[in-house]
């Protein structure tokens, strides 16, 4: 296949534009001019600044084309610099610039030049000979938005915001109205940009080759002094970072396009909520309550401090009297230094994350099923799936960037189940929405296999090959009562079974599945059950297939990974095992490792209200803000001889704490994160530390030395040194290094030779050997059971765009301006009954506790069920949760609370 240019003959690609091919066979991505082009959009061929001359033989009759959107075929000859483009473009350029301001054709000073600038310095500034006539240049600009400006005098109505707001984020806030000069970019229905629906990704902004659209930072045309990739710090889709630093400033984020993840995009909290990092209320100094009150101090009478009250405490009660929380927002390689002091320098297994309180329940259940807790595929797969069964999952909020690839699918008809009691985003756009009754999800899915197997959808071969313990589960699911299920669950057994069958005869079906799913009573049986879905329809080990837990923070699946459980070290392997004690022992470099499993954050709070745990290192977690009943945990905390919080901000927990450490952010510090994925990717120092924080890597370092373990990468945190530590003691990371991560990362398993793993269990190559098919009745959570008389109400609890957990840092930004509370969402029906408006407050109680709360009226949750989030602390809202949690892993049902309410 070749195609020349100026008279020369290359090969081209299938599928290549002209556009295409002629930048990459020059190497060269100006080659050839353009204004309403962007690689991430479809081609749209409006504006002819792409123009060349095409022909049918050498130096034959041409025809001119825009090169975005033609494709190259065989024997054209393109001549994309002859004099005549050239005149074409320039006179382009001229009749945009006659409705363009005249002093924005340059740079401003002490900036950089817009993309559309520089097309006007690429073709050549024309003298500009037409008129001023009518125009749009007296548009006023729009600055309602914290974040987005407008300033549509400068828009030359190239269409990329409108295209990029539909085709990359799945929204349609941008339109075009408007004719002639008079045509103009509208958002909403003409409204400003904080009045519409905009869920402010900055999509726009980024494609907008002029300053029509621009973030309040003014990021596309900043001069900085560096700009440094990183990682998102929120959450676990892990999207690439681009910021940018004056005078040891961050002054803007823009998200790098060749990212392999997130491809110039991100959602709001990646790309404008940054300035949590030197607000005023971050902590700068160590501080140490004395008679009620937090002194500053300097780092080694802090050090002092901890060590004396450690060892003592250890002499007296025992190292199981001593525990550790470790970060998921902190890297790889302090939470594996985090989980080694505990291990080694204190000697006790004590040591466990936020995991417990999210996705536990996930590793687990998918370890017992195939024998790997992760994600079986990769985001990427969405291109090849042909159905996708979002459960208990709403990645809209949660996970926007990889919920906008979702989003963008259902809205083109692909085949889409969602199972969740709200009516979310995507639940409105799905095929099948099962609006079950929260925590009923075992009994939907005895369904959907039940219907699984009557239709004939089970691929036999896939079973009897690579799985065992079948039989039990289809004789279980088969003597199982529809209408029995339907009656509990609320579900009409004939959706239940439309369902069934789509998801049975995809040819390639895609799992994704959330906290809906594992905070719950029989949250592990629901993963195990998941599975079962499906390895039943062969649905593991191809491409757009597989189980893909949407892991929650940024590094929680790295922080399981370094070994932050208390029942497997480093690596998934069993403290329990003697030999794997062994292993531990001589990778440390010690005698002997603590001999039986540690204690799972519930049970350490248990055991310090027994009197029997005394000192609690927390790292990166407010826990008293997020776990849940937050009475009994404060009641625990009370009790503690010593409580260690190493925190960016003075956080509820913070409060209550002997000793506070300042942590340095992911800003300040190198490391990696581990996305949802298995995917490690580099995070890149980008300031200096703020005030005289550490990084919590170079804080566990220094405690290590104080407690007599001496780490063998030195005195310094040097987080490429342990990330070789971490290839030694971790098998799957075996090939990894921290030049080897490059910009993309690398997903684990990485072998010796650094290739990575896109897809797990190929083949039915399971790593515990066959797929392992488990089977449960529905059991009534205790929670219902011991309180839906007294407390009539299921509340359920989830999240906001906006904010982030706790809301520490997410609070410090402005988007606290654009939502700024929790809402108790309630259906009208229930709300007339009650005489509740929206608008009111209302007190919700539970066995446990009230809070109060506003309320919005919202048709999206069922009579009967309630909703709202958890990050702002005025509520509090985990004061009325309750203790009940997922039987195997203790993740608490944050899903499922008995309440009631009334109008305050
Ligand atoms: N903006 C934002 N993003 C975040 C976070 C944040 O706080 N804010 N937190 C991060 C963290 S830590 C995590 S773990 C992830 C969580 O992300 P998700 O897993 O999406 O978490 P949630 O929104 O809490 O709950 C998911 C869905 O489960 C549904 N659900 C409730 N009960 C049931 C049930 O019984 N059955 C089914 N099938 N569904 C049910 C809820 O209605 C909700 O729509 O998000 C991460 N991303
Ligand atoms: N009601 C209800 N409660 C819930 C949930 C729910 O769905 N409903 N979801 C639960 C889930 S899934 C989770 S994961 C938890 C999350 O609960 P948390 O882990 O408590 O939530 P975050 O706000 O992420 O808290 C992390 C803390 O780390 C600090 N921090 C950030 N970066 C760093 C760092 O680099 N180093 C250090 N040392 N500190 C840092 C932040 O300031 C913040 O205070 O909440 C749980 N709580
Ligand atoms: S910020 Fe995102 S959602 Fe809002 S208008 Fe721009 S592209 Fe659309
Ligand atoms: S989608 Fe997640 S990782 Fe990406 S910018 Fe948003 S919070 Fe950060
Ligand atoms: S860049 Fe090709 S038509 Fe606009
Ligand atoms: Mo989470």
């Amino acid at each position: 296949m070749k195609a020349y240019i100026n008279n020369t003959a290359y090969d081209f690609l299938q599928g290549e534009t002209i556009l295409e091919f002629v930048r990459r066979i020059e190497k060269n991505n100006n080659a050839i001019p353009t204004m309403c082009q962007d690689d991430r959009l479809e081609n749209f061929g409006s504006c002819r600044v792409c123009s060349v001359e095409v022909a049918r033989e050498k130096d034959g009759i041409t025809k001119t084309m825009a090169s975005c959107h033609t494709p190259i075929a065989e024997r054209l000859y393109i001549y994309h610099n002859t004099e005549k483009i050239k005149r074409l473009r320039k006179n382009i350029v001229e009749l945009v610039l006659t409705d363009y301001p005249a002093d924005k054709i340059f740079p401003a000073k002490g900036k950089k030049a817009t993309p559309f600038q520089e097309t006007i310095t690429q073709i050549g500034i024309p003298t500009i000979r037409y008129p001023k006539g009518e125009n749009h240049l007296d548009i006023e600009p729009d600055t309602s938005h914290p974040y987005i400006k407008s300033d549509l005098s400068q828009c030359i109505n190239c269409f990329r915001c409108v295209r990029a707001c539909e085709e990359i984020q799945g929204e349609m806030i941008l339109g075009m109205s408007g004719r002639g000069f008079a045509t103009n970019i509208i958002k909403g229905f003409d409204t400003s940009f904080n009045l519409s629906a905009c869920v402010s990704c900055g999509a726009c902004v980024q494609t907008c080759p002029t300053d029509a659209l621009t973030d309040k930072f003014e990021t596309k045309t900043l001069i900085a002094d560096k700009t440094v990739r990183t990682t998102c710090t929120y959450c676990g889709v892990g999207c690439q970072l681009d910021v940018s630093v004056i005078n040891g400033e961050i002054k803007g984020i823009q998200a790098p396009e060749t990212a392999e993840v997130n491809e110039g995009h991100t959602c709001l909290k990646g790309r404008f909520a940054f300035q949590f990092y030197n607000h005023p209320d971050r902590l700068k100094e160590p501080l140490i309550k004395k008679n009620g009150k937090f002194e500053e101090v300097s780092w080694n009478e802090a050090y002092d401090f901890i060590t004396k009250k450690l060892i003592s405490i250890k002499n007296e009660y025992g190292a199981d009297a001593v525990g550790g929380i470790s970060s998921s927002r902190a890297t790889n390689e302090e939470n594996y230094l985090m989980q080694k002091m505990i291990r080694v320098a204190i000697g006790t297994n004590n040591i466990d994350g936020c995991a417990r309180v999210c996705h536990a329940p996930t590793a687990y259940g998918m370890q017992q099923a195939f024998g790997t807790g992760a994600a079986t595929n990769s985001i990427e797969d969405l291109n090849q799936t042909d159905a996708i069964f979002l459960f208990g999952a709403n990645p809209t909020e949660a996970h926007p960037v990889t919920g906008a690839k979702i989003k963008q699918l259902f809205m083109k008809g692909v085949t889409s189940i969602v199972v969740d009691p709200v009516k979310t985003k995507l639940a409105k756009l799905a095929t099948y929405h099962l609006q079950l009754r929260p925590g009923t999800n075992v009994a939907i899915l005895n369904m959907m296999a039940h219907y699984i197997i009557k239709e004939k959808l089970v691929n036999q071969s896939f079973i009897n090959q690579y799985t065992e313990f079948y039989k039990d589960f289809e004789a279980h699911v088969a003597d199982l009562d529809m209408s029995e299920l339907e009656e509990l669950t609320g579900v009409s057994k004939e959706l239940v079974k439309k369902a069934a069958i789509a998801y049975a005869s995809a040819e390639r079906a895609m799992e994704f599945h959330g906290l809906g799913v594992t905070e719950h009573y029989q949250g592990s049986k629901t993963v195990m059950l998941l599975s079962n879905i499906a390895m039943m329809t062969g649905n593991i080990g191809k491409n757009g297939a597989g189980l893909n837990p949407l892991r929650g923070q940024n590094n929680v699946q790295g922080a399981a990974d370094m070994g932050v459980q208390p029942h497997q070290g480093a690596g998934y392997m069993d403290v329990n095992n003697f030999e794997v004690q062994q292993y531990y022992a001589k990778k440390y470099g010690v005698d002997k490792m603590p001999e039986h499993e540690g204690l799972k954050i519930p049970e350490m709070i248990d055991a310090t209200l027994q009197g029997k745990f005394k000192a609690l290192w927390i790292m990166g977690e407010d826990t008293l803000m997020t776990d849940p009943n937050s009475n009994h945990i404060r009641k625990a905390f009370e009790k503690l001889d010593l409580l260690i919080v190493q925190e960016l901000f003075m956080s509820a927990t913070a409060e209550m704490a002997d000793i506070v450490l300042p942590a340095a952010s992911y800003f300040e510090k190198n490391g990696t994160f581990t996305n949802g994925e298995r995917r490690v990717q580099r995070v890149n120092k980008v300031i200096d530390s703020i005030g005289n924080c550490k990084s919590d890597g170079q804080i566990m370092i220094d405690m290590m030395h104080r407690l007599g373990y001496k780490q063998p990468t030195g005195q310094l945190y040097d987080a490429a040194k342990i990330v070789e530590e971490i290839a030694d003691v971790i098998p799957f990371m075996k090939g990894v290094t921290w030049e080897g991560l490059g910009k993309n990362g690398l997903q684990w398993p990485v072998k010796d030779d650094g290739t990575d793993t896109k897809m797990l269990h190929i083949n039915g190559n399971f790593k515990k050997g066959k797929g392992t098919f488990h089977h449960f009745d529905f059991e009534e959570t205790p929670e219902l059971v011991e309180h839906r008389k007294k407390f009539p109400f299921i509340l359920t609890t989830a999240r906001q765009l906006e904010h982030y957990n706790s809301g520490t840092m997410t609070r410090r930004t402005e988007n606290q301006l654009i939502s700024s509370n929790d809402y108790l969402e309630i259906n009208p029906l229930d709300a007339g009954k009650k005489d509740i408006s929206e608008g009111d407050a209302v007190r919700i109680f539970s066995d446990r506790g009230s809070v109060n709360i506003p309320v919005k009226l919202n048709y999206t949750v069922k009579p009967g069920i309630v909703r709202t989030t958890f990050h702002q602390p005025e509520i509090f809202i985990n004061l009325i949760t309750g203790n009940v949690g997922d039987k195997e892993t203790l993740t608490p049902e944050y899903k499922v609370v008995a309440v009631d309410f009334e109008k305050i």
